[in-house]
């Protein structure tokens, strides 16, 4: 119910309630919302109030609308600090979802030019192309295209790469993963990205590039990914000093 004694503005209220009902799971992901009009008869405000609430809930991701069909609740997103330096395997057992990804490319082939470079290997050197979508809960979330020296993992195999990269690089190679470099940009998805990740054509997605160096200074993979931007979101603590 709206209290419109309330100093706080009565779409605020709205907003506030459906975020409630949607944290006590009364709405689930895709679930579609009362209309707007029978939400202005249960708040007993303006239809023009209950649109001001469902427009911002709509630019926030909460919620999403489909054109004809009405306002339905969106999945809640994953927040992913911005600081350490994890794995996507990792990521998902923190949050209680299970990893697994489906391997789109395996192969050996000669570095491309930006990627000797950055793997700081000959021109010609052979390097991994691993393709994967990784899944969380079934659902994909993202499409990444790893590049790794063969020189420097000649063992790896297409088994591995269904389980954890890091995890093969620390455990099994015994290497000491320390960092890397990020860059985050917005892109929309292409015909490919958006069948690989279930996702419209043109929707939102964050493209990824990762460097990573293991603690001997050396560079070990060059990711490039595609991230759902329906189902990310970056979040990190900054200060001024
Ligand atoms: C994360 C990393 C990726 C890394 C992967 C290893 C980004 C944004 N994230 O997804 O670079 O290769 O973890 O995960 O690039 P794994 O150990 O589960 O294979």
């Amino acid at each position: 119910m709206v209290d419109k004694k309330s100093p706080l503005p009565m779409y605020y209220q709205i907003e506030e309630d459906i975020k409630q009902r949607i944290e006590k799971e009364e709405f689930r992901p895709s679930d579609m919302i009362p209309s707007e009009r029978e939400l202005s008869e249960t708040f007993d405000v303006s239809r023009m109030t209950v649109r001001q609430a469902l427009n911002n809930l709509v630019s926030e991701g909460i919620l999403y609308r489909e054109k004809g069909r009405g306002t339905f609740v969106a999945e809640k997103k994953i927040e992913q600090p911005l600081q350490g330096m994890t794995s996507f395997t990792e990521d998902m057992k923190a949050r209680g979802m299970e990893a697994s990804s489906k391997l789109l490319v395996f192969e050996k082939t000669t570095a491309p030019f930006d990627i000797s470079r950055k793997l700081n290997v000959k021109e010609d050197a052979d390097v991994y192309k691993i393709q994967r979508i990784r899944y969380a809960d079934q659902k994909p979330m993202a499409i990444e295209t790893n590049y790794l020296s063969v020189d420097m993992f000649p063992d790896l195999d297409e088994q591995t790469v269904l389980g954890s990269l890091y995890s093969y690089v620390e455990k099994k190679k015994k290497q000491q993963i320390a960092k890397a470099s990020q860059m985050i940009e917005a892109t929309t998805a292409d015909e490919n990205q958006a069948v690989l990740l279930d996702i419209p054509v043109d929707a939102a997605i964050l493209y990824i590039e990762r460097n990573s160096i293991l603690s001997d200074g050396t560079p070990f993979e060059v990711v490039k990914s595609a991230y759902r931007a329906d189902r990310y979101k970056f979040i990190s603590d900054i200060y001024r000093t």
